[in-house]
């Protein structure tokens, strides 16, 4: 074990994950139809596919997951032995609104996730949900055109607050939409469905929908903060966000132009969540572009008045960007350059930096000032089922334990609030990106493959036992 800071007695260690990537049951209890539900698996680590339908033969890995729907009792045991003192998953809000469009929620639904938090509380786990993690009911996707319509709002604040009110006595910790950011690098693929109903891609059209979309998405969640603090003012209701520094790709003053608005750009989503407002520079680009989207009065004013109480992140890699030459600084993903020297990669291409914890700390809440909290953060790698069952990912206890200690650094050297550490993902689950099993997160082995097939059991890896130690030792012995 490696010397590390000692956090906060209060800091809550804890794993991460979503429902639509572990829960299976994809058609039980009343649950309708998600956009997770109608994504093929991508073969060999590619981008999954979209399906206008579920094709009988088709492989859809949301369908089965690893059937946490059934074996939560059990898994949370585990959980439990390794210390956790906090689990993320999200609601699958098909099982409260099948359709999305419901005046009424379906009580089954309500019924499962009643049991799975209290199952969560008797082992000592504090739930941390987050509300929409990408997969909305399709139907109002194909029946509304997704988030591009403003009627998608009053939609989410019904599920959100429905769910609210249900299980905000036992909850404390809420985040409004997974990595609402991640739009401008997915605008082509599944989030497309997903907010726009757009399919056949065309850039600009697609860049004016995913901003409006986006706009939807800010006041829904503002909405949603403003009923939850009038249920109970101690909820925290969290804006969650992809968060992958951009640095410049050199030292040349273009290129650190670049990289600033290339961050302008990646996290305005932060700027409106946590300060209110939409920032200048964004208002001036979409003058400029022709985009037009009807931010209302009553929009501002709700944005204004209902900011986030903390902001949630993700973190798994950093980026470097090269200046164009474009005085109007425009920047997507595709400028992102995945070459930097001083960084090494996983088998998916993702840059290792560990480093880059502590300063994404640093520039949010200097920007910010909001309590931070990370909520995903970990390594997708192949792992090896030996004979004797065990597993050995000393690459995996390597990258947390690099990314663990710089953010002590942030804590404990810079003084930052966190509010916990939730690695991605504690026991295997399906990839949101490609559906493939074989891409592993976990301190627990799921024996099951691509296809879903295998005996489904859990084995604990080498990691399981390490991160034991590291919460036991709240953060001091890594
Ligand atoms: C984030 C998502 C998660 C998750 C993680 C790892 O973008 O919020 O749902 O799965 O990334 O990505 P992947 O599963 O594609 O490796």
């Amino acid at each position: 074990m490696v010397q590390g800071l000692r956090m906060p007695e209060d800091f809550l260690w804890g794993a991460a994950v979503a429902a639509h990537q572990l829960e299976g049951a994809w058609d039980v209890g009343g649950k309708g139809i998600s956009i997770a539900d109608v994504m093929l698996a991508g073969a060999n680590g590619k981008r999954r596919v979209v399906t206008d339908t579920v094709l009988p033969d088709g492989n859809y890995p949301s369908h089965r997951g690893i059937d946490f729907y059934h074996s939560y009792p059990r898994d949370f045991k585990l959980f439990k032995e390794l210390g956790l003192k906090a689990f993320r998953t999200s609601i699958a809000w098909t099982r409260i609104f099948p359709n999305g469009d419901e005046a009424e929620p379906n009580e089954e639904g309500l019924l499962f996730y009643d049991k799975m938090i209290d199952e969560m509380l008797a082992n000592g786990i504090e739930p941390v949900l987050t509300l929409s993690h990408f997969e909305m009911p399709y139907h109002l996707v194909t029946e509304y055109g997704g988030w591009r319509n403003r009627k998608l709002i009053d939609f989410f604040v019904r599920f959100a607050e429905t769910v609210i009110r249900r299980y905000g006595d036992r909850v404390k910790y809420w985040m409004t939409f997974n990595e609402i950011n991640n739009q401008t690098s997915w605008m082509d693929t599944h989030p497309m469905l997903q907010n726009s109903g757009l399919k056949d891609y065309d850039r600009d059209k697609a860049q004016e929908l995913m901003y409006l979309a986006s706009h939807h998405e800010l006041v829904a969640s503002a909405l949603v903060a403003k009923i939850a603090h009038e249920i109970n003012p101690d909820l925290m209701i969290g804006a969650m966000i992809a968060m992958n520094p951009v640095y410049p790709a050199s030292s040349n003053p273009e290129d650190i132009l670049m990289a600033q608005r290339a961050m302008q750009t990646r996290y305005y989503w932060g700027d409106v969540h946590a300060l209110g407002e939409y920032p200048n520079w964004l208002l001036n680009f979409w003058d400029h572009k022709g985009i037009k989207i009807d931010i209302t009065e009553e929009d501002k004013k709700l944005l204004r008045e209902n900011t986030v109480d903390y902001v949630a992140f993700s973190y798994y890699m950093s980026w470097t960007v090269k200046s164009t030459g474009d005085e109007w600084l425009e920047y997507d993903e595709s400028q992102n350059h995945g070459d930097n020297p001083f960084l090494k990669k996983t088998d998916w291409g993702w840059q290792i930096d560990p480093v880059g914890v502590r300063w994404a700390m640093n520039w949010m809440w200097d920007r910010w000032h909001k309590p931070l909290f990370i909520v995903e953060n970990g390594m997708g790698a192949y792992d090896v089922l030996e004979d004797d069952h065990t597993i050995h990912d000393e690459y995996r206890i390597a990258y947390l334990r690099d990314h663990i200690l710089s953010m002590e650094r942030g804590v404990v050297l810079d003084g930052i609030p966190l509010i916990g550490y939730l690695p991605w993902s504690g026991i295997d689950i399906v990839s949101a990106s490609t559906g493939e099993m074989a891409k592993r997160y976990g301190f627990i082995y799921v024996d099951l493959d691509d296809m879903g097939k295998g005996s489904g059991k859990r084995y604990k890896k080498d990691s399981f036992e390490w991160y034991q130690q590291v919460i036991s030792s709240n953060g001091e012995s890594l």
